[in-house]
């Protein structure tokens, strides 16, 4: 096997030096928790824990620096209004390679290392999947030993917690401690007051210069907060750096002194607000302003850390972006491009073709979206009311940029309005992504799909202009959370069989493909199977009270829920199986536990009401003695990263099931063919690398592809009634939502999701695709019959997921984006 470099980890030196790690986490017992431990909570023993392996992490973490400091290395920031990090302790462990070591300290002082584990909430500070993927990426950046940098904000409240009451979803706040998190070290010292609102006054600066000056602002203060990230081995840990919001108290001094207590805490709030919540994507019109000046808020505080780093360093400005790569995580902080033209502009006192060429240079853009609403625009007035100064630079960067697009393309007269900065129908608004698009080096989308459609589709103008800007990365996900440290039988099994190189090379789960059809290895794999999805069934009976058979095939559809993810065509095709068996006597031929999870947007009715749906069939079909153990439906509450590391190991089915063309890529698709499962999915995102990458063999694919429906729509051809009328399962299956049968106590509840499949048009092509789910569903079922064939392509499938680990993603990032090396 081929030597990895810092791998089997650095803290192996630990376990020679037996004790440490225990008196360690005695000693912050003792004097950062304030106890004992005959006396301590289970609470105070994980805060214990948790400070003792933090500071292992600092000293590697100011090692790290220091190393890129000797380096003059180049950097990386990735800016990003979300960061979905789960849990921190069991992620730094596996990469620390401290478990074992850990579960034997914690025996040796009689407590149980998975209690404290379970102590520990996630840490959501994200909605999208765009959120996770960042997460991924700090994995992988700190494990490549790259000097790249997380940026971001620390709410206060980050994503909601969700109950499920009497099946509908309800919002609760996280339990995510953001103010005395063990994981992050605040720097009260280093504090960045970032200015807001105010106006802007012309006057004449140096030279003579037109110098316009904002003033009258009000300033909020950005407390940093860093989070170490260690990659594997331990060797590297980069850090996530999450602003708060603090009231400027100098600035309000005058406040104070005129003892107007109540305006002062007033103002307090205000400031403080900023970093209160994270906010759902479906913003309400009140919202927005806050939304406006937390991502300024975010951009602002960046850009003045990331410059003063540099210039301590002696960095010349003009050398920036030599220095320097931005990566916007979409539009949201986009507003990086105009803080940096005024920060070098205004501050700096360069020119403007000199600031642009490195704002240019520097930034680079990546879009995670096929969903037009989620491009974010800002009104015009609201924006100039925030940000005076930025709306200046906005319009000249358009003024000179719409110059640009005359002399290009002079013949056509449209193509100013089309790519201005500025939107003029509907309400002046600034488009956000244009601003992304013309400010950056670099446009990429997240697969190969979604990155031809924002050539085609989205925004063809820009690529006409600009084609060398527009790339493809697609997404990847950790292996070392998803696999390694999520499903531990099965990365046993793995590493027992082809070494554990793949852990920082996935690449080399190609060693396993020889192994697929090797019936000793098949009877481990199922094995190892088994025992997940007992695991799964325990936790199952225990949230929700539900028995389930471990042996039915377990068929997993958990992501947001949204209707372009189409969690109702699933719910069509489990209607289908339940009414053949009630009405046909037609038992499926094996036995499907179908388990959802998943949050609606606390704005969106429609998914609201999908979640009750899927609970609403599941308490039908789940009492129904006729179904016995054939057919049972589950939702598990709280869809999140430790619960998705739960369901992932035992599922053998993965739905991927959006209309193609919706799905910018998809990650869990990755993460659950990664653990063995196949998928039935459409050809959307990365399902259909995904499909390449294993065979269409081991895929199940189905329904219309992305051409075939952009032409229905074009032609405006799709029409629900024909699909009804020409199929009786069809309509059957569909009749069930315009009756009572899954809502007797509600009755006509789920009439409003009949009407958007048969009156609305339905904009996802539900019946389009349903014939052909269901043709599908029946291949699956003959498979599972044949577990000798189920398993040889299940374990290619986790053979040939290599492509999907973020660590490839990264180095494409910064090979070709971000030009960033390793520093060894
Ligand atoms: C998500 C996309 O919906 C998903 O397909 C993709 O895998 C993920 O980004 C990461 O690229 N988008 C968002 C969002 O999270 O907020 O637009």
């Amino acid at each position: 096997m081929t030597h990895i470099s810092h791998y089997p980890p650095v803290c192996n030196a630990l376990e020679a030096d037996n004790g440490a790690l225990r008196d360690a986490i005695l000693y912050h017992l003792q004097y950062s928790c304030g106890s004992t431990k005959k006396e301590a909570t289970q609470g105070e023993l994980a805060r214990a824990v948790m400070l003792a392996v933090r500071d292992l992490l600092t000293e590697r973490m100011l090692a790290t620096e220091k190393r890129y400091q000797q380096h003059n290395a180049k950097r990386l920031y990735y800016l990003s209004m979300e960061f979905h990090l789960g849990r921190t302790l069991g992620n730094v462990l596996a990469n620390l390679g401290l478990t074992t070591l850990l579960a034997r300290t914690m025996e040796e002082l009689g407590v149980d290392l998975e209690e404290i584990r379970e102590q520990e909430s996630d840490g959501a500070l994200g909605t999208g999947g765009l959120a996770r993927l960042a997460a991924c990426f700090l994995d992988s950046l700190a494990t490549l030993d790259m000097p790249g940098f997380g940026y971001g904000l620390k709410y206060q409240f980050g994503l909601f917690r969700q109950e499920l009451v009497q099946g509908y979803q309800k919002e609760l706040p996280g339990r995510w401690d953001t103010e005395h998190n063990p994981w992050l070290i605040s720097r009260p010292d280093e504090v960045f007051a970032i200015p807001m609102y105010g106006r802007v006054e012309p006057s004449r600066g140096r030279n003579n210069r037109y110098a316009p000056v904002w003033q009258d602002q009000k300033f909020v203060l950005g407390i940093p907060h860093d989070m170490p990230i260690a990659g594997a081995g331990g060797k590297t840990v980069n850090t996530l750096r999450l602003f708060s919001a603090r009231s400027a108290d100098a600035f309000d001094i005058q406040i104070f002194t005129a003892n107007d207590y109540f305006q002062a805490i007033r103002h307090q709030l205000f400031s403080e607000s900023v970093s209160k919540m994270l906010y759902p994507s479906d913003v309400d019109d009140q919202s927005l302003e806050m939304r406006l000046k937390q991502e300024y808020f975010l951009v602002a505080c960046t850009i003045q850390d990331i410059m003063k780093k540099y210039l301590k360093t002696g960095g010349e400005i003009s050398n920036f972006a030599q220095n320097t790569a931005i990566q916007l995580n979409d539009t949201n902080p986009a507003l990086a491009i105009a803080e940096l033209m005024r920060c070098l502009v205004d501050e700096h006192q360069l020119d403007w073709d000199n600031s642009w060429d490195i704002t240019r240079a520097t930034c680079a853009y990546t879009s995670h979206t096929l969903v037009p609403e989620a491009y974010e625009k800002w009104p015009v007035q609201l924006f100039e009311k925030v940000l005076p100064r930025h709306l200046q630079i906005i319009y000249e960067i358009n003024h000179r940029f719409l110059h640009e697009v005359r002399l290009r393309y002079p013949d056509d007269e449209n193509a100013p309005t089309r790519m201005s900065l500025i939107e003029e129908t509907g309400g002046r608004q600034l488009n956000m992504a244009h601003l992304a698009i013309i400010g950056s080096h670099s446009v990429n989308g997240v697969a190969g799909l979604h990155s031809q459609l924002l050539r085609d589709n989205v925004f063809p103008d820009f690529a006409d202009m600009f084609p060398e800007r527009f790339s493809n990365k697609t997404n990847g996900v950790t292996q070392r959370r998803w696999l390694y440290k999520a499903n531990p039988p099965l990365a046993n099994l793995i590493t027992s069989a082809i070494g554990n190189e793949w852990i920082i090379r996935a690449e080399t789960l190609s060693r396993l493909d020889e192994f697929a059809a090797d019936s000793q290895f098949q009877k481990q794999f199922a094995e190892t199977r088994n025992h997940n999805k007992r695991s799964l069934a325990d936790h199952i009976m225990r949230v929700t009270g539900l028995v389930i058979n471990p042996d039915s095939l377990f068929d997993v559809q958990i992501k947001r829920v949204h209707e372009y993810k189409r969690q109702l065509l699933h719910l069509l095709y489990i209607i289908h199986c339940y009414r053949a068996i009630i009405e046909d006597g037609e038992p499926p031929q094996v036995p499907r536990t179908h388990i959802f999870a998943g949050k609606a947007a606390p704005g969106d009715p429609a998914a609201k009401l999908i979640i009750k749906l899927i609970n609403n069939i599941g308490q039908v079909i789940n009492r129904d003695t006729r179904t016995r153990d054939m057919l049972k439906v589950v939702m598990l509450p709280d869809f999140g990263v430790s619960l998705a590391e739960k369901i992932i190991p035992a599922a053998d089915l993965s739905e991927q099931i959006s209309m193609a063309g919706t799905e910018a890529s998809g990650t869990g698709n990755m993460k659950l063919a990664m653990n063995g499962a196949l998928t039935i999915g459409t050809r959307d995102g990365s399902n259909i690398e995904i499909m390449e990458e294993v065979g269409a063999d081991n895929f199940f694919t189905f329904g219309l592809d992305a051409d075939t429906i952009e032409e229905l729509r074009t032609e405006n051809s799709y029409n629900a009634w024909d699909y009804y009328a020409d199929n009786p399962l069809i309509r059957r299956a569909v009749d069930c939502l315009d009756s009572d049968m899954f809502c007797q106590e509600e009755p006509g509840l789920f009439r409003d999701i009949f009407a958007s499949l048969m009156y609305e048009g339905d904009y996802f092509f539900h019946l389009a695709d349903l014939e052909s789910y269901i043709d599908t569903q029946q291949q699956v079922n003959e498979l599972y019959t044949h577990p000798a064939s189920w398993r040889k392509k299940a374990i290619l499938n986790i053979a040939r997921s290599g492509k999907f680990s973020s660590d490839r993603t990264v180095m494409e990032y910064a090979e070709t984006i971000w030009q960033l090396k390793p520093v060894v």
